[in-house]
């Protein structure tokens, strides 16, 4: 870096300090200029994918499975609002992504005329990315334009939130003045520093519950995963012997395989073992869990007045107070340093997973398949797993991915055409090998991307869950043929695109066919052919407990109760 810089250059130079390898965008007249400097010999690698909203996911997926910022380049306009919906879903499970967008020059904006792919105004875009990002700057003023860039950089890492760019075409060969103290930054990142005094009063209070406790829990979400506190979560979980749970959202901020690792909490509707445990609970112990709908089977979140510590959104509350300026990851090291009476509780995991009696033969049922993945994964190593939204989100929360495996799912937020492109970027940026679950209905969103996967040498097994159409919403449709979609070829497509395929109609083929999709070096598509009505065991709980509370006689679909999914 130098005292004086072309804005292009600086950019590029500036997203190399970051130790950020790969760029994922598409490019547009508005964005060329920009996107050849990225792409320029010893830039960044540039993956570009057939449409935004997979560009925007596989970012996304690069930002989860590698804990780094996610870089992004659209063009305005029609590029950058096709990125809308992947970044809102980032915004919301907090995923650092850096999107850059290119826009309309200082002559054009002379013409006195629409300028192409504009929408209300030339602002709008801008407008548009304020809502969905916590940080975002149009790069006009080249005394300013570095030192923008950074407080948006430092702003997304702080937050975990997505932030936004905007460089217009005729600002990228503009030389910029960049501050010395840009030039000297080794490219570390800090996230928001904690109130030293009320961190430690929080962890001495909660020690204090704790140890006073008989049957103490603790619950991880989100928010260990994003500020990168999971080994300090371990060692809290084994100094306190106590059984751990995740949230939905938090899958994977705890080994799966751990010993003392229960399973998922999803209130009222998790498993049995689970919901008797949390009853018998006179502690319970949150760490960065959001309070969503999801996390909690649709329900208010059941906290035991005076026994519970919620820590997220840097702030803890307990009993009846708040502590404010409490980060979750200093909160985590503070109750490290506290005398903690060690308990030895035996932990059993616990699922909704009740395999057939015999799972050979027969057509393939849902709970079948995820016994069938869980015997997989417990095989191998190198693997994440990716569960799109749909039947399969909720079917996800029964795998466990052993060896501390990477898990991705959108369990908040949950668009559909998530897990495909997320996969891409998730193994480009790791090196891990996913195995992404997806409804046919997403797949028809999203699923073609994966065609790109032999251009960057990523091979993903999917397993498309073929029941044809939009299966979750069967169980409350008054209307079946609404939710039919087209039976696609996936296995030939695989084919055609450079992977392979399998078709499996017979649970006893899904086996041999995994084993075989784990031989291939191209990247894998196993159709596997299921009842119209299958369902995981814990999306028929979802949907009767959604339906039981939203149940009024005389409603015109027949009783039958809309879930919320
Ligand atoms: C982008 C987006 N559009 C619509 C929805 C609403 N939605 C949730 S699940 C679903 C159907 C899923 O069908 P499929 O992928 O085949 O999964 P299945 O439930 O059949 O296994 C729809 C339309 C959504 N979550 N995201
Ligand atoms: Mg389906």
């Amino acid at each position: 870096m130098k005292r004086r810089m072309r804005l292009g250059e600086f950019v590029t130079a500036y997203i190399g300090k970051l130790g950020v390898s790969h760029l994922f965008g598409i490019p547009g007249d508005l964005a060329l200029k920009l996107f050849f400097v990225f792409g320029r010999k010893h830039g960044l690698k540039i993956l570009t994918l057939s449409h935004e909203p997979g560009v925007g996911f596989a970012a996304d997926g690069y930002a989860r499975a590698t804990g780094k910022i996610g870089v992004i380049l659209v063009t305005y306009g029609a590029g950058g609002h096709n990125m809308v919906n992947p970044i809102a879903g980032s915004f919301s499970e907090r995923v650092p992504l850096l999107i850059f967008s290119g826009g309309p020059g200082e002559e054009e904006r002379k013409l006195d005329t629409m300028i192409h792919h504009q929408a209300r105004e030339i602002e709008s875009q801008h407008r548009i990315y304020q809502e969905v990002t916590c940080a975002s700057r149009v790069l006009t003023d080249p005394r300013r334009a570095a030192q923008d860039l950074h407080d948006v950089v430092r702003t997304i890492w702080a937050e975990r939130r997505p932030g936004y760019i905007e460089i217009h075409r005729d600002m990228v060969d503009r030389e910029i003045e960049v501050p010395r103290e840009i030039i000297d930054w080794d490219g570390t990142l800090h996230f928001s520093p904690s109130d030293a005094r009320k961190v430690d009063e929080a962890a001495r209070e909660t020690a204090a519950m704790f140890n006073r406790s008989r049957k103490p829990v603790l619950i991880a979400g989100i928010e260990i995963h994003r500020y990168k506190v999971s080994r300090e979560l371990v060692e809290l979980a084994e100094r306190m012997g106590a059984p751990v749970l995740t949230t939905v959202l938090g899958k994977g901020a705890f080994p799966m395989d751990h010993p003392l690792y229960m399973g998922v909490h999803v209130g009222a509707i998790s498993p049995r073992p689970i919901v008797e445990r949390m009853d018998q609970a006179d502690f319970v112990l949150n760490l960065g869990c959001l309070k969503t709908d999801m996390n909690f089977g649709n329900r208010a979140p059941r906290i035991i007045q005076g026994q519970t510590v919620w820590a997220v959104d840097r702030r803890v509350d307990i009993k009846f107070h708040t502590y404010t300026n409490v980060g979750v990851r200093d909160f985590v090291r503070a109750l490290l340093r506290q005398e903690l009476k060690q308990r030895h509780e035996h932990v059993r995991y616990a699922d909704n997973l009740m395999p057939s009696v015999s799972r050979d033969g027969g057509p393939v049922r849902i709970v079948d398949l995820l016994s069938e993945v869980n015997d997989f994964l417990a095989s191998k190593r190198h693997y994440m797993v990716v569960a799109e939204s749909g039947d399969m989100l909720f079917a996800g929360l029964d795998i466990r991915v052993p060896h501390e495996g990477i898990y991705l799912a959108q369990g908040f937020y949950a668009s559909m055409g998530f897990a495909i492109p997320a996969a891409l970027g998730a193994q480009v940026g790791s090196g891990l090998r996913p195995l992404v679950l997806c409804g046919d209905g997403a797949f028809q969103m999203t699923g073609p991307e994966i065609s790109h996967a032999p251009m960057f040498n990523a091979n993903p097994i999917v397993l498309v869950i073929n029941n044809g159409g939009w299966g979750i919403f069967r169980p409350v449709a008054e209307r079946q043929d609404l939710l039919e979609i087209p039976p696609w070829p996936y296995a030939k497509l695989a084919e055609d695109w450079g992977g392979v395929g399998f078709v499996v109609e017979k649970l006893g083929e899904l086996r041999p066919a995994l084993e075989a999709a784990h031989a291939a070096k191209t990247f894998a598509i196993i159709d596997v052919r299921v009842g119209v009505d299958a369902l995981s065991p814990m999306s028929v709980k979802y949907i009767k407990a959604a339906a039981k509370r939203s149940q009024t006689p005389g409603e015109s679909n027949g009783g039958r109760a809309p879930a919320r999914i």
